[in-house]
């Protein structure tokens, strides 16, 4: 996933913070350069970067920890705070009728994001329709098109028409009883005059609710220019941001979005229309600093046809850090669909997933995996699966034999429920951001006192 690296920086950081025994300027110091290196390997900018790093610092040095709060947490408090604000205000689509016109640079995902927003309105009740107003690209026509079939939005383009702006007039008369319009536009290498010139006469012509940027994470130290360019041109009301589900490193969208200071709104976790996200400041950073997230968590497990009591039973347990085997079977016979395993990879200790050379969550060799595991803890007894501890080489042996698997992926699986076990006990450990993130999990008691013990 985009921002792996610095999650696991981020992690660190805050766990040598929680683990010192007492804080002084030098603590202080060491953390924030750990901080800047980490923004900075993420292709966070520079000027951003020591912006941030100085807020921090300040606020370290000058601020008071009130009555009940350690030095240590107080320090994490304001650490999150900045990062925080570094993923600017939350803010997102309206589910109402609008026009929203897509730009950006040539392949960031825009005709793709047509197609997702397109799912995600008609799924809220909206009739959703496309305006082909790329005239670039040859194939942009049919490419749009074949995704309003796969969507259910209603088409309009001109092939061979050059004028955008005339197919957009064109488009009024046949969109007319459409709630949510979407004028996909063109895309090119680089910011040139030429485009910018077009897409701002467009934007007049459409007059557009919102002006989505589409970025994708993999872009550098670029996005700042190329985003202030197109603000400029259009005056962008919001950014989505693409392919998060890869190995770019976001933190070039991520300072873009800051400079410009226009929301993020969603984003793309992949390739199909339903690899699209609610983009959640909060969220975001609780998962980034590893505290999973409780949100997503219970509208996926909702999704997943469970009723809400099993839900919370599952949640709880995963977030309290106290599962046993039986609750790792548990959740993979649940959750090992594709759809959800997608959704979930990030979001909670699922054990280690086989990713493509890309990085991605590799789906097909994630279900073998779990299928063979499966097998392995059907072979063993319901003593065994409560109690993980009890087993020993012996009982490998004979549930590796059982289940016809070698006796090392026996142990391979131990070895990742322990990972597992770990990761949720993390999650849990961290009381300064639980304390943080409890706003997120209102209306979710049974979890708090997990939370709490
Ligand atoms: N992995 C991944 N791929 C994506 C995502 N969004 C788009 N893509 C892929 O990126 C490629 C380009 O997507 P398009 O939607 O055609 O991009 P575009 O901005 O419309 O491109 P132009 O119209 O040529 O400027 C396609 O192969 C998409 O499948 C995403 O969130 N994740
Ligand atoms: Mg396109």
């Amino acid at each position: 996933m985009a921002l792996d690296n610095l999650s696991s920086s981020l992690r660190e950081t805050f766990r040598k913070i929680t683990g010192s025994s007492y804080i002084d300027k030098d603590i202080i110091r060491d953390m924030i350069k750990d901080i800047q290196r980490a923004l900075l390997k993420a292709d966070v900018n520079v000027k951003l970067t020591l912006e941030l790093s100085r807020k921090i610092q300040e606020r370290s040095e000058g601020e008071k920890p009130p009555a009940g709060m350690t030095p240590q947490d107080y320090i994490l408090k304001i650490v999150y705070e900045e990062l925080l604000s570094l993923l600017g205000k939350p803010s997102n689509l309206k589910l109402q009728p609008q026009t929203i016109m897509l730009v950006g640079l040539y392949g960031q995902g825009k005709t793709t994001t047509a197609g997702k927003l397109a799912r995600f309105f008609t799924k809220k009740g909206l009739s959703t329709g496309f305006v082909a107003a790329d005239v670039h690209r040859p194939a942009a026509y049919e490419q749009l098109k074949t995704i309003a079939e796969q969507t259910g939005a209603r088409f309009f383009g001109i092939k061979g028409e050059k004028n955008p702006i005339k197919i957009f007039r064109e488009s009024e008369d046949e969109l007319k009883d459409i709630s949510v319009k979407i004028v996909d536009t063109s895309g090119r290498d680089s910011l040139d005059s030429e485009l910018l010139d077009e897409i701002s006469k467009l934007r007049k012509a459409v007059n557009p609710n919102e002006v989505l940027l589409v970025m994708d994470a993999t872009i550098g130290q670029q996005a700042g220019p190329q985003a202030q360019a197109l603000m400029n041109a259009t005056g962008l009301t919001g950014v989505i941001i693409t392919k998060m589900d890869g190995t770019g490193k976001a933190g070039g969208a991520l300072s873009a979005v800051a400079q410009t200071g226009v929301p993020v709104y969603m984003l793309g976790t992949g390739e199909h229309f339903d690899d699209f996200e609610i983009f959640s400041p909060k969220k975001f950073l609780g998962r980034l600093l590893g505290m999973g997230d409780p949100e997503t968590l219970l509208e996926v497990v909702k999704d997943a046809d469970i009723s809400d009591e099993k839900a919370e039973e599952t949640m709880t347990k995963i977030m309290s850090g106290k599962f046993n085997l039986m609750d790792m079977y548990d959740i993979w016979e649940k959750f090992a669909k594709p759809s959800l395993m997608k959704r979930l990879f990030d979001s909670m200790p699922m054990g280690k997933m086989p990713k493509s050379a890309s990085g991605m969550l590799d789906l097909d060799a994630a279900q073998e995996k779990i299928g063979r595991y499966t097998v392995i803890l059907d072979s063993m007894t319901y003593r065994e699966l409560e109690n993980p501890e009890i087993i020993n080489a012996k009982v490998i042996k004979r549930v590796s034999r059982g289940s016809g698997t070698q006796e090392q992926e026996v142990r391979n699986l131990l070895k990742e429920f322990k990972a597992m076990k770990e990761n949720a006990k993390m999650m849990k450990g961290n009381r300064a951001l639980k304390k943080m993130l409890r706003g997120q999990m209102k209306g979710n008691p049974d979890l708090l006192k997990e939370f709490d013990d």
